[in-house]
């Protein structure tokens, strides 16, 4: 279908914006700022000049769905056209999660992939939009690459967009937008597709139809709901209704869809029987905004993202994904350490990289790895280069499905093999940012004082700001959050957040371990009492902060 024809296109003059420096994932604004006249072209232009082989390539593009996604795409259909792109493989209805659109530069060889989502952020016309740039691994774009956008960004007087109209975008089929070819998919079809090499899907639906179990998956609002319906309801037969809140819609229905304790409160009043129905679900999950990340609940039993890594890892043998065996795990270093211990019991390498997903991408290109994790509700493997809330899910099921145990069976016995790591991540959100600042320029200015001081029977060996080397291609990336070391491996670690969109966000990230099976029955914030004190001793959260209490505690 020609929707017009070529025509010569006129660059755009335009001012450039100093605010369009990518965080931890992507430029994230509030919608406001990304409707301002110019401010989405501008960064959209910027990406497309720090990628001299656009001409004639494909791309992939697609969204969460949020709130100006649809319009986004349209504006960024016709710069692609401009810029002579030559076919994108688009989402119906401009939608894709992540992880889908990871699988799909993979599979077409694309150049690369844009992504609008702004993850858990809120959404909705008063919340948050988002926009990264995925390359032809169909990872992240590394740091090189987003530092050469941002210096674009900067400097940037023209963009380029054919003056035409948009295309139907819920209409499968194929399209011609000047000389650019645009292809509209099931956003699902392959990704479900995928699942179905990587897992036992008999196995699993054996599982899930068993009289005595029950599974809730918590889609909230978002992007994965139609994925979860597909695979969880449609192909692996759980019963319909399985999955809540599993419209898509542009608001997230007024929620923060971030699979955690607190947002993700639906699901945790089901787990945990708050309703006193008699029995809760088996099994319950919940992702995020664009279907990256996922929460893992047992009936009355929450599973930590940490734990979740190293049980998986410590059960690869069972799922068909890593039927080539594990290779080496990553984890990001204010993951817990609970998969390095099973890391050393199979003898395979555990790397430690900053947050971010994008450092996994070349130990996952170059076969050191192939499971990763973050504490950020974060699993994947090398099937795609983003982390998968979906996949993470069918693990565990798959995992269930071969032990016929139950969630919380299972991570007791974990903890009785490996010892258990406590761990907590308590948030100081919406700081302000002079504040948080000072708060770290103090802590680092004083961080070699630190080293050899005693809290009660611990000792500080290690304060200093991570700093990672990543072994592949030898690139070394700073600042990446102060680590505080004890001798018995406790760790107090102190990062500001690079996804937020208003002020800062602190977050702090405390553990220890704990080899006696006697005491893995302890509240973990008590657990934790004595670290939670010893870090506001060292960087008077309070006294910087004005706030007594975290807001979020995961
Ligand atoms: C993103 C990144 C993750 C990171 C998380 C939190 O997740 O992809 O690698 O762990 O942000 O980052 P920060 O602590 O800087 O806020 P998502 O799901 O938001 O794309």
């Amino acid at each position: 279908m020609h929707y017009s024809k070529p025509i010569k296109v006129q660059p755009v003059k335009t001012q450039a914006f100093n605010d369009q420096k990518p965080g931890t994932s992507g430029l994230r604004k509030k919608v406001a700022q990304f409707k301002k006249t110019d401010y989405l072209q501008n960064f959209v232009q910027s990406i497309f000049n720090c990628l001299p082989n656009l001409p004639g390539s494909t791309l992939i593009l697609g969204g969460d769905g949020r709130y100006y996604n649809r319009e986004s795409i349209q504006i960024i259909l016709r710069m692609a056209a401009a810029n002579r792109v030559g076919k994108v493989i688009l989402g119906q209805g401009g939608i894709l999660s992540t992880p889908a659109a990871s699988h799909l530069i993979r599979k077409h060889k694309a150049l690369g992939g844009i992504i609008l989502s702004a993850s858990h952020n809120p959404g909705g016309m008063n919340g948050d939009f988002g926009i990264k740039y995925n390359v032809s691994n169909g990872g992240p774009a590394p740091e090189e690459f987003t530092n050469a956008v941002y210096e674009e960004t900067k400097k940037i007087t023209e963009y380029h967009i054919a003056p035409i109209k948009g295309i139907p975008l819920d209409l499968l089929g194929h399209y011609t937008l000047e000389k650019m070819n645009i292809e509209i998919i099931n956003p699902v079809q392959d990704y479900a597709e995928l699942m179905k090499c990587q897992f036992n899907f008999d196995k699993i639906k054996m599982l899930i139809n068993q009289d005595n179990f029950e599974l809730c998956f918590d889609a909230m609002y978002a992007v994965t709901g139609p994925y979860a319906k597909q695979i969880l309801e449609d192909e692996l037969c759980a019963t319909p209704g399985s999955v809540i809140r599993g419209e898509s819609l542009p608001d997230f229905g007024g929620i923060h869809p971030d699979p955690n304790l607190v947002h993700a409160r639906r699901l945790v009043a089901k787990m945990f029987d708050e309703e006193e129905t008699g029995s809760a679900p088996n099994f319950g999950a919940a992702s995020d905004g664009d279907g990256d990340r996922n929460m893992i609940m047992g009936d009355y039993f929450f599973v930590t993202p940490s734990d979740s890594l190293a049980v998986i890892a410590a059960n690869a043998h069972l799922i068909p994904a890593f039927k080539n065996g594990l290779k080496g795990i990553g984890r990001s270093m204010p993951t817990s350490q609970a998969a390095d211990r099973v890391a050393e019991k199979l003898g395979i390498p555990c790397y430690e990289t900053p947050t971010g997903w994008k450092f996994f991408g070349n130990l996952l290109d170059a076969g050191r790895i192939n499971l990763c994790g973050e504490e950020s509700f974060g699993t994947g493997s090398d099937h795609v280069r983003e982390k998968d809330g979906l996949w993470a899910v069918l693990c565990w099921l798959n995992i269930l499905a071969e032990r016929k145990q139950s969630v919380e069976d299972i991570v007791r016995q974990h903890w009785a093999e490996y010892g258990r790591n406590y761990y907590t991540r308590h948030d100081y959100e919406n700081i302000p940012s002079e504040s948080a600042n000072k708060l770290i320029d103090t802590l680092l200015a004083n961080l070699n004082t630190l080293k050899g001081k005693s809290f009660g029977e611990r000792t500080i060996t290690i304060a200093d700001n991570f700093s990672y080397h990543d072994p592949v291609d030898d690139t070394v990336s700073k600042n990446q959050g102060i680590r505080i070391l004890f001798d018995d491996g406790a760790r107090i670690i102190f990062r500001l957040s690079g996804t937020g969109t208003e002020g800062a966000t602190l977050r702090l990230y405390i553990e220890r371990y704990e080899k006696d099976i006697q005491q893995h029955d302890l509240d973990t914030q008590e657990a934790l009492y004595d670290l939670i004190e010893i870090a506001e001793l060292i960087a008077n959260i309070i006294g910087y902060t004005g706030m007594h209490e975290p807001t979020v505690i995961t």
